[in-house]
């Protein structure tokens, strides 16, 4: 047998053979994914823990929290507060951002993260996941403020997610690739099972929620009608179509064997840019998607390119397979800009 790798020695050798991180972002992510093996135990318990059904409250995007919304936060909160990496966190859960309290150094990093993605799959028991990306603290003063947090994605140090699925599967990039870990049950350890995970540049799969098909902008119309004329249709190959409804299990399809995920603008909200977070969902798995050879637009520009004007702000997304998005990305430079893609809101 192969010798196994585990997340400690690829982190080791990132630090150690590569330069790519120094010991506080080895701490960061051997934190974060330590605290996605306590969600994940959570996950598995299902209806024999107190972790079904709503928490009775709204977050900041008046959204109904899940239990489990709720306890992914704290988890994620309390293993990341005390190690002295961090200097603040953002949450999608959260209003504000999240400092580290006095009583424990303050480190050089601040990381967001969407605790708990896909909750609407948590109680039907389809896979789930937590998403993060970690910024450098910008080093012009002492405290934290929230515009510290509004760097583009380009900045990211690391990011990744932490897939609660058939397997749990953690997918990280510190930029040198995209490495994927999966968790041991029996031994409690993340155990090296793909590096250098590449996205086939071309694909006969997208993934998009047809049922919002008749409020999309003409691009997204054009596009998705291409592929369901399949072999007689423009593209002269027939597509098959997945939405699971948790970004991070169609993003970790689309790592793993090709794809295209669209969540576009659309009519519904025409004021907001999206449904998706651009601080702790696109970001984080734009930088994924470039890191594996796929690429990553809002319609128009690079994701990871955009400044953020505000910390829970939404953007379209289209990503995946390259080929496929600089198709998207082509149809609507074409159109006109405001039928496109709304600016931010
Ligand atoms: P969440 O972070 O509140 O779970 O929302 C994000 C999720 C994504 O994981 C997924 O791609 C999308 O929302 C699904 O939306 P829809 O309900 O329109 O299918
Ligand atoms: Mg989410």
């Amino acid at each position: 047998m192969s010798q196994r790798v585990s997340l400690t020695q690829y982190l080791v050798e990132q630090q150690r053979e590569h330069g790519r991180i120094n010991a506080q972002l080895r701490l960061l992510i051997e934190v974060v994914a330590r605290a996605c093996k306590r969600i994940a135990i959570q996950v598995n318990k299902g209806a024999l823990g107190d972790i079904l059904g709503t928490a009775g409250s709204e977050n900041v995007q008046g959204e109904v929290q899940k239990k489990l919304d709720v306890i992914a936060n704290e988890v994620l909160i309390e293993a990341n507060e005390w190690g002295g990496h961090l200097a603040a966190m953002a949450s999608e859960e959260m209003d504000t951002i999240h400092l580290v309290p006095n009583r424990y150094p303050q480190g050089e990093y601040l990381l967001l993260f969407d605790p708990l993605d896909g909750s609407s799959n948590i109680d039907v028991n389809v896979s789930i996941g937590t998403i993060f990306s970690v910024l450098r603290k910008p080093d012009q003063h002492h405290g934290v403020a929230e515009k510290d947090f509004l760097q583009p994605g380009s900045a990211q140090a690391a990011a990744g997610y932490c897939v609660y699925g058939p397997q749990t599967t953690l997918v990280l990039t510190v930029g040198d690739g995209v490495a994927m870990f999966t968790l041991d049950r029996e031994q409690g350890a993340w155990v090296l099972t793909a590096d250098q995970v590449r996205i086939p540049e071309e694909t006969k799969e997208f993934a998009i929620n047809m049922s919002n098909m008749r409020h999309w902008a003409p691009p997204v119309r054009r596009y998705i009608d291409e592929c369901l004329a399949g072999k007689e249709g423009p593209r002269g190959k027939d597509f098959n179509m997945r939405w699971v409804a948790s970004m991070v299990a169609d993003v970790h399809r689309i790592l793993s064997r090709g794809g295209v995920f669209l969540y576009p603008w659309d009519r519904r909200e025409p004021d907001k840019p999206g449904k998706l977070r651009l601080m702790y969902e696109a970001n984080p798995m734009a930088f994924l998607v470039e890191q594996a050879g796929g690429a990553a637009t809002n319609g128009r520009e690079r994701i990871l390119a955009l400044a953020p004007t505000k910390l829970h702000e939404r953007v379209s997304v289209v990503l995946g397979s390259r080929k496929e998005v600089e198709r998207v990305t082509g149809y609507h430079l074409e159109t006109e800009p405001a039928a496109a893609v709304k600016p931010a809101a």
